[in-house]
């Protein structure tokens, strides 16, 4: 592969300095550049490759040359193989395996084997679920969450799922996209009888597809309750470039109204959206490490929405949907993925560009959630429901007009001064390892369908998820712009915040 213009890039990389160091290290060094990125300023080789790679494709360093791992870059030729780091690889070595499913504020589901076979227990029943610190919902989901609880085997297993339906009505089990035998689709009343309550169904077939697939009821009424799980099967063959990172976000929404804790499943509206089970700012943010190849798998399992997600900062490239992994010659490059109801998409990055990255669903009403503050009781002066509905007669006095200024605003209620994080709310979303370090006001930015994807070079990456020690709110993040950005015109967030800060 002949290239057009090395040397702009290599310029352009050098004479950014800080930046040049890591780009400039040699494959031996890439992990030890990963410990000091953007901290060392002496001149090495221009091109990054591991050592798997050089000894795979000996002749690919001038294809790789325009992409660093560690400064945000293109890469020259569209037609490069490593475009955008299209296949440069993560740090994991292919003989370690896939790198674990996390699919964050969702447990795995434990399985046993008995005689070859992988048997897992799952239990669709009524769950309580916290949507934001204080906000318990009453919904539906398995063994005690939502979404229910993942299922992870491998390409070629053969799978046996007890189900044991504790619902309050008779369900069935649908293994979404299997290529599976007919009597167990779980197709309500089509191919079986249904699950009544408190009876046991087993659902046993082999798995030869590997990707991105789902559980859920195959009862209409019972999805819209939030009836869905991941059930992921990675390849025998491990995918190639191997990823430091798989993780996997469930979007959802809800019509929950006013004092409500119960959803309406009739409902063609929606009001509260969840990305696996929370609502921001209470989803738990994506750390990774920079440098590292990454993978998300989005999936939507809303009733009536669509969810174009958007992530800022990287390009990605679009590596499959629900049905399998994608041909790499039909890869796309994207930033923003719109995801249909009941359909899957994976993209995978090199994590080069560090920061805390927006990442979140772009239709503007599903960046919010509720906004309900000034209907019903809650318009009241004091907010206590129970008060209200114990003493009908003498209710609180219709609050007229909110004392905040915004709310006289024409547009109100565009700052979304309805929302309420009181103190303890804000304790207990900065009280998560993940979120350690951010700006003192990111939780103001974050609602509804909206997550973090929070690139950190390594030492900060061990002070926040490896140590216990106390991180400032700002710090990380104050770190990661002396480094890799311009101080000079950096202003850190105001602290104490308006709302509910905590010291
Ligand atoms: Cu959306």
């Amino acid at each position: 592969m002949t290239q057009s213009h090395p040397d702009n890039g290599r310029r352009d990389f050098i004479k950014r300095g800080a930046f040049a160091a890591v780009a400039l290290s040699t494959g031996a060094a890439a992990h030890a550049s990963q410990e000091t990125s953007g901290a060392n300023d002496s001149a090495q080789p221009l091109i990054t490759l591991p050592p798997s790679v050089e000894h795979r494709h000996p002749h690919v360093k001038a294809e790789y040359e325009g992409f660093s791992r560690y400064v945000p870059s293109r890469g020259n030729n569209p037609d490069s193989d490593y475009y955008i780091g299209k296949l440069v690889p993560g740090f994991r070595k292919p003989e370690e395996g896939p790198a674990p499913f996390v699919a964050p504020d969702v447990p795995t589901l434990p399985h046993t084997v008995k005689e070859g076979v992988k048997e897992f227990h799952l239990v669709p029943q009524a769950v309580e679920r916290e949507f934001l610190p204080g906000y318990f919902m009453n919904v539906w989901g398995f063994n005690g969450s939502i979404p229910g609880p993942t299922i992870e085997v491998t390409q070629g297993d053969r799978v046996r799922i007890i189900v044991t339906n504790e619902l309050p009505e008779e369900t069935s089990l649908h293994w979404h996209g299997f290529e599976l035998p007919v009597q167990y689709d779980g197709s309500h009343t089509l191919t079986q009888n249904p699950i009544m309550p408190g009876k046991t169904f087993v659902y046993e077939f082999d798995v030869h597809e590997e990707g991105t697939f789902f559980y859920h009821t195959h009862v209409a009424m019972q999805e819209t309750h939030g009836m869905v799980g991941w059930f992921i099967v990675h390849p025998r063959q491990p995918f190639d470039p191997p990823v430091d990172r798989d993780f996997g976000l469930i979007f959802q929404h809800f019509a929950i109204l006013p004092n409500q804790t119960v959803n309406d499943s009739w409902s063609m509206d929606w009001n509260w959206h969840t990305i696996n089970g929370r609502s921001g700012p209470f989803t738990t943010p994506l750390v990774v490490k920079h440098g590292e190849r990454v993978r998300i798998r989005i999936m939507d399992f809303s009733p009536v929405q669509h969810h174009p997600v958007h992530l800022h900062g990287h390009t990605f490239w679009v590596t499959g949907h629900e049905g399998a992994r994608i041909p790499k010659s039909a890869w796309i490059p994207r930033n923003t993925e719109l995801i249909a109801v009941a359909q899957a998409s994976s993209f995978e990055f090199i994590a080069n560009n560090p920061g805390d990255w927006m990442f979140h669903c772009h239709m503007t009403h599903h960046m919010m959630n509720h906004m309900v503050k000034h209907v019903g009781p809650r318009i009241r002066q004091g907010e206590n429901v129970e008060e209200y509905i114990n003493n009908l007669d003498n209710r609180p006095a219709v609050q007229m007009q909110h004392q905040d200024p915004g709310f006289a605003v024409p547009g109100y209620p565009q700052g979304m001064k309805g929302m309420s994080m009181s103190e303890e709310f804000m304790r207990r979303i900065w009280s998560r390892r993940e979120f350690m370090g951010m700006r003192a006001t990111a939780a103001m930015s974050l609602m509804g369908l909206m997550t973090t994807l929070r690139v950190l070079p390594a030492d900060l990456y061990h002070r926040v998820m490896e140590t216990d020690e106390t991180i400032e709110k700002g710090a990380i993040f104050q770190e990661i712009v002396n480094r890799f950005g311009d101080p000079a015109h950096y202003e850190p967030a105001p602290m104490p915040m308006k709302h509910g800060h905590h010291s």
